[in-house]
This record gives structure tokens, C-alpha cells and sequence, in this order.
């Protein structure tokens, strides 16, 4: 058995009225700051604030209505001690405050399709970025998708984004990739993407999995709550953790941060 890496959760911090489990429950700079304390407190390694949900159908929010919701918590999560900010963002305009401000990771939903200044941004930050797979955009992403084969084609959508950060000047050290469960996918096409979740961690670079409260996992278990399906997140996190996944993009930092240490124990003692 080969020695899985440390987890890391990715706390969640939407400070957006309309997300789809999470939206309006933060409505101001400081309600998002307390949120984002708590989930280090819990066991959040890195702290993910964004300020427009990509949930489907979703409207676009403009650039400087974005950076206003975000800028204020960013700057102050990056002065916590030992946290590490991460931007979620598919904006120049929002991440380069952000990362003057202490962010260090940018979390770009489009893999730099949308603002590839992005890249260069992130080059000359040394932040690190997760390049995320995502079938056409938030706003008709769910509209029928269709693959071949699901895992290969988004390996191969990886890989080219990858190609392109480096050539902005990004060092691979600083990539981690994520197959954008739910982002213009059946609920076949995300069990796919889990169950071969170790084919992605073949590619050679951290793998980031964000399933949480998702859809998909609502059609299975007849969950309509989002707030109810923390089970079903932890089962799939655990799954693939266990095939190499790295990071874990979830609002329940407690419940998650438990389930990957029960889990990396039980996986140690295989390998003692
Ligand atoms: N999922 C969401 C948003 N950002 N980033 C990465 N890297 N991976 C994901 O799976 C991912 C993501 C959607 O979740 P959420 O932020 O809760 O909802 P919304 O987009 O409605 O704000």
C-alpha cells in the first residue's frame, strides 16, 4: 500500500445571498470573518471565500460587487494565525487585491479560461491555484452534459490546463487539480469521477474534491436539504481520500476533519 498524503480540509466561506446550501446565512464582512475563524478552529487547513455562486443557473456578478463582498473577510482571515486564504474566483480583478491582501491560493473555477491573466497573476504571486474542471459554464452547465468517457476526457481537459499554467510561469509545485464535481455532470458522471478518482492522482499532482452538499448526493439519498446531506459529503470524501485525493472543499469542517483523521489512523495502520 502506498503512504496516502495528509488531508487538508478547504473550509467553505460563500459570502454570497445566493449559493446553493450556504447563500445569505453570511451577510456581512464580520458574520463571514467569526465563520471563517470557527472552521479553522475546526480543522480547516486552508479557508475558501468566495463572493459569486457558480451553482447552476446562476446570475454573474460584476467584478467590483464581487471584490466589496470578499476583499474585507480575505484581508481579515489572512491576518489569523496559521491560516491559509484561498480566493474563489474566476476574476483578475478580485483575485489581484485578494492576494495583495494575504490570500495565497487561488481557487479559479475555470481552470484560467475565463481571465487567463489569471496565470501570470498567480506566477508572480508564488500563490498556489486549483485549475478545476467544468463543462461549459455555470449558467447552462447542466443542460444535458455528455462525455465519452467521463474520467478521460476530463484528465485530458486537465492536463492542458496544466500545459498552459506552466507556460504562464507557474511552478508545478503550485498546481492541484480538481475534477469540478457537479460542474456540467450527471450523477453518473460524478460517481465515475470519485470511483476512478485515483486515475486524476495518477496525473502527479494534489487532487482537490469538492462534493459537498452537492446534488448529486440529494438524488441519492432522497435529501432535498442541503444542510442534511454531511453524511453523504463525509462517505464520499472518505472514498476518495482513500484513492489518493488530497484536499476536501467542504462546508462541514467539523464532521469532515473527524472522518479524515479516523481515516488516515485506520490507513497508517495498513501500512505499519
Ligand atoms: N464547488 C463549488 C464552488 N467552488 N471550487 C472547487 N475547486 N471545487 C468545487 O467542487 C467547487 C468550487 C460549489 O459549491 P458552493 O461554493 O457551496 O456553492 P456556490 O457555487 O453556489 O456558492
Amino acid at each position: 500500500m502506498i503512504a496516502l498524503p495528509e488531508p487538508v480540509v478547504m473550509g467553505v466561506v460563500n459570502v454570497t445571498p445566493d449559493s446553493f446550501s450556504d447563500g445569505g446565512l453570511l451577510p456581512d464582512p464580520a458574520a463571514a470573518v467569526a465563520h471563517g475563524r470557527r472552521l479553522l478552529a475546526d480543522g480547516a487547513g486552508i479557508l475558501d471565500v468566495g463572493g459569486e455562486s457558480t451553482r447552476p443557473g446562476a446570475d454573474a456578478v460584476p467584478g467590483e460587487e464581487e471584490l466589496a463582498r470578499v476583499l474585507p473577510v480575505v484581508a481579515a482571515l489572512a491576518r489569523e494565525p496559521g491560516a491559509r486564504v484561498s480566493i474563489d474566483t474566476m476574476k483578475l480583478a478580485v483575485a489581484e487585491p485578494a492576494l495583495r491582501a494575504g490570500a495565497s491560493y487561488v481557487n479559479d473555477v475555470t481552470a484560467f479560461r475565463h481571465d487567463p491573466e489569471m496565470a501570470g497573476l498567480v506566477a508572480d504571486a508564488g500563490a498556489t491555484c486549483c485549475l478545476m474542471h467544468m463543462l461549459g459554464e455555470p449558467r447552462t452547465m447542466q443542460r444535458d452534459p455528455r462525455y465519452g468517457d467521463v474520467v478521460d476526457e476530463v484528465k485530458a481537459f486537465l492536463l492542458d490546463r496544466v500545459e498552459f499554467a506552466v507556460a504562464e510561469g507557474i511552478r508545478e509545485d503550485r498546481i492541484q487539480l480538481d475534477p469540478g464535481i457537479g460542474f456540467g455532470k450527471t450523477v453518473e458522471h460524478n460517481l465515475r469521477l470519485l470511483a476512478r478518482v485515483e486515475e486524476l492522482v495518477g496525473l502527479g499532482f494534489p487532487v482537490v474534491v469538492g462534493t459537498s452538499r452537492k446534488s448529486f448526493l440529494g438524488r441519492l439519498t432522497g435529501r432535498q436539504d442541503p444542510a442534511a446531506r454531511v453524511a453523504a459529503t463525509v462517505a464520499t470524501t472518505v472514498m476518495a481520500y482513500e484513492r489518493g485525493a488530497r484536499v476536501f472543499r467542504v462546508h462541514d469542517v467539523a464532521e469532515t476533519a473527524d472522518a479524515l483523521a479516523v481515516a488516515a489512523a485506520t490507513l497508517r495502520a495498513h501500512g505499519a
